[in-house]
């Protein structure tokens, strides 16, 4: 158990006491660093041989934050106000020299510091916000107070890390020192200020930019007009915007009564709770108990993609955006260089947002290679397929990589729901073969879900979660199940879905209920965007269904103007009396009388089976931890992070009421719908769920 004298020291430079915080991972303000802080910042000002304070870490990162791990937990040891209030009442120049990232608690210590210095290379910001929280130790009362209202209304809402040299532009910082020489920098400049005989300047008593923002209410509204979209569901960004409307209208400690007071909202509610769970799921996603992180890997130079289309086209950009060659393979060379034409513009609209330069659009096309020939990716490291989504092709086509690409590589599919197993059948060597299953847009979506064959090697699995990593994604590893975790997921709200439009329930209704729960959009708004017509045929379509009936109308979604929904030009959706009519029709048909669908019955019937099945795909050990469920749909399926995931969400219900709404809706749920043994379990020995792991 870590002590203060463990994590805190202090030396003398002469008459500078240089206070050296070493804690890792990251130097998180325990109860340890805490009393640290404070027993040596009270010793430096005791001691008359000291004339300056630099507060500093060692390891890689400036304090970065409340360790997160006690939040929520009663406070042990002086709370970082006391350490804060030592430091800025201190008769003597307190310094933070930061490295890394000041974040969180971290640049709130700073902040009531005199002065801050910081490496070329540092990052100052306040996160909190993703955490479902505020800065809680004065950050949303001092931030404002040096960058002024609308910089302070978006740094605290986004949570963002802002770099060195911009910080010292905002003030945030008063000089930046070389880089590798912070102790040696933030000494000199101690004793510069000493000898300037400079103001002892607390952030506190920084007005004048509150005093210009006074009166002005208009600041804050059109703030939140302008990002209502980007709030919507969450609490913790008008959280925010009223601490810094207090640190406008109040005086500075009424207005940390306002801060600590919504702090207290935020802490104890289950938002934050959710999205401090999903901090750490995020983390846990990589830990693979049987695939130990120095599993060795195929080091990878050189990436094949067959299939040029979207996703392929997709999937090539996410390994050229980080400096590996990509060779693009189509079977015509129409599609080909649509394919590279596509990914061309794609850069080039990016580059037109200001996030790319023109140079770096050429770099990254100068690493993609166009070709029409299979024997082009025979010395790549990895080649993963996303042609389309039909077995016997996908067999055949491994089947010639397995003739072609050296040995050693590894062969990935980019399925969405197939067999891996029976892929890996058509090659001699089933250890190669891996799934990675990207999102639609592969170059935008996070999630990348890596599917593990009964014969796929450690190091085939352990390349392709590390080139998720390194491709910027978030990696899941699901075994072989049809729709593998996210989508077998989606399968049973889906079903639900349907089976409540032949019950009474339109569309629009369904669609009402999951958005405003928070889900980007309902399910038949995402099959209008996605296009009704994916694995639909009209050869051997049969008006089977009210998505049948639709694509024959040829109302196959956004795309024609008319899906479920009617669009206007300007692909605005209405309620279609074309579907309805469908609907009721389908209704008629199956001898049902449309009922009244509670908006709690549509929400609960698809919401419990996405959790039913999620205790389902972790009894069949499909995936490795109810977390990684989380990160899945929030990461792939737009669940809002404010609830956690299905699983966490499932234990802020209550495990023992979804199953008992499971067994009160019985046959509606289905005449095949079964409940999880797994999750009956948890309800009746008052487990949870989201705590689940397997190995
Ligand atoms: N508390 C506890 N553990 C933390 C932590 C924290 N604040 N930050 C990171 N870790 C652990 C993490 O779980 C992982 O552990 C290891 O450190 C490396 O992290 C009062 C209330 C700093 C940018 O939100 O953004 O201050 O898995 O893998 O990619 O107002 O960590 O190795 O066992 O992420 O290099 C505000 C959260 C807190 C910052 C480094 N601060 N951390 O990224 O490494 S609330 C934050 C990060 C607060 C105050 C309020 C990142 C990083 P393990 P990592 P990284």
């Amino acid at each position: 158990m870590a002590t203060p004298e463990s994590v805190a020291s202090m030396s003398l430079d002469g008459e500078i006491a240089v206070i050296m915080i070493d804690s890792p991972p990251v130097n998180a303000l325990s109860q340890a660093v805490r009393t640290g802080i404070y027993d040596n910042v009270r010793k430096a000002i005791d001691d008359p041989a000291v004339k300056a304070v630099v507060l500093m870490c060692a390891g890689r990162t400036f304090i970065a934050g409340a360790d997160i791990t006690e939040l929520g937990k009663p406070r042990q040891g002086p709370g970082l106000t006391e350490t804060q209030d030592a430091m800025e009442n201190s008769p003597k120049p307190v310094i933070a020299a930061i490295h890394g990232t000041a974040l969180g608690g971290g640049l709130e210590t700073a902040l009531a510091c005199h002065y801050r210095v910081a490496v070329p290379s540092a990052k100052c910001g306040l996160p909190e916000v993703k955490l479902g929280l505020l800065p809680g130790a004065g950050g949303t009362q001092r931030l404002p107070r040096i960058v002024g209202v609308e910089k302070a209304l978006e740094l605290l809402t986004s949570g963002e890390h802002v770099p060195a040299p911009t910080c010292l532009e905002w003030g945030l910082l008063d000089e930046i020192v070389p880089e590798g020489q912070l102790r040696e920098g933030a000494v000199a400049f101690a004793r510069r200020i000493l000898a300037e005989k400079r103001p002892l300047k607390r952030v506190r008593d920084m007005d004048e930019k509150m005093i210009a923002a006074r009166g002005k209410p208009e600041l804050f509204e059109s703030f939140r007009k302008a990002n209502a979209r980007k709030f919507r569901g969450f609490l913790a960004p008008e959280h925010n915007i009223r601490c810094v409307e207090a640190a406008v209208n109040l005086p500075f400690d009424e207005g940390i009564e306002a801060e600590r007071r919504l702090f207290g909202e935020l802490i104890s509610g289950t938002q934050s709770a959710a999205q401090r769970y999903v901090f750490f799921a995020e983390r846990e996603v990589w830990k693979i108990p049987d695939v130990p992180a120095d599993t060795p890997v195929v080091p990878v130079k050189k990436v094949g993609i067959i299939g040029a289309g979207t996703m392929g086209g997709g999937i090539a950009m996410n390994f050229a955006n980080v400096g590996i060659p990509v060779t693009l393979v189509e079977a015509k060379q129409d599609a080909l260089e649509r394919g590279l034409s596509v990914i061309r513009k794609n850069y080039e609209n990016t580059a037109k947002r200001g996030r790319l330069t023109m140079e770096q659009v050429e770099q990254r096309m100068g690493l993609l290679t166009g070709s029409m020939a299979l024997e082009s990716l025979a010395d790549c490291d990895l080649v993963i397929e996303a042609v389309f989504e039909n077995m016997d092709v996908k067999k055949e086509v491994f089947a010639r990589l397995d003739r072609i690409v050296k040995q050693g590589a590894v062969l990935a599919t980019n399925t969405s729901a197939l067999d891996v197993n029976e892929i890996a059948t058509a090659v001699a060597r089933p250890d190669a073969v891996v799934g990675m299953h990207y999102f639609s847009p592969a170059n935008v979506m996070r999630l990348l879900e890596v599917v593990r064959g009964d014969k796929t090697s450690k190091a085939a699995i352990a390349t392709a979660m590390q080139m998720g990593k390194k491709t910027g994604k978030i990696a899941a590893l699901s075994g072989v199940c049809p729709g593998f975790i996210g989508n077998r997921i989606l399968a049973a709200r889906t079903r639900q879905a349907q089976a409540m439009l032949l019950e009474g329930a339109m569309p629009w209704d369904i669609d009402k209920v999951l958005y405003d729960f928070g889900l980007p959009m309902g399910p038949f708004a995402m099959s209008d965007l996605a296009g009704l017509d994916i694995g639909w045929f009209k050869e051997t379509s049969k008006s089977s269904t009210v998505r049948e009936v639709l694509c024959e109308m040829d109302r196959r979604g956004q795309k024609t103007g008319a899906g479920y929904y009617d669009y206007d030009e300007k692909r605005n959706a209405k309620p279609s009396p074309v579907t309805e009519k469908i609907v009721r029709d389908f209704m008629a048909k199956a001898g049902n009388q449309p009922r009244t669908i509670t908006e709690q019955e549509i929400l609960e019937r698809c919401v419990y089976a996405m959790i039913n099945e999620g205790a389902k795909i972790l009894e069949e050990k499909i995936a490795i931890r109810a977390s990684d469920i989380d990160i899945v749909w929030i990461n792939g399926y737009g669940f809002p992070v404010y609830r956690g995931g299905p699983m966490f969400y499932a234990d802020t219900v209550g495990l023992k009421t979804v199953v008992e709404k499971l067994r009160e809706y019985g046959p509606r749920m289905g005449a095949d719908f079964t409940i999880s043994p797994l999750l009956e379990r948890l309800a009746a020995e008052g487990k949870r769920l989201s705590e689940v792991k397997n190995g």
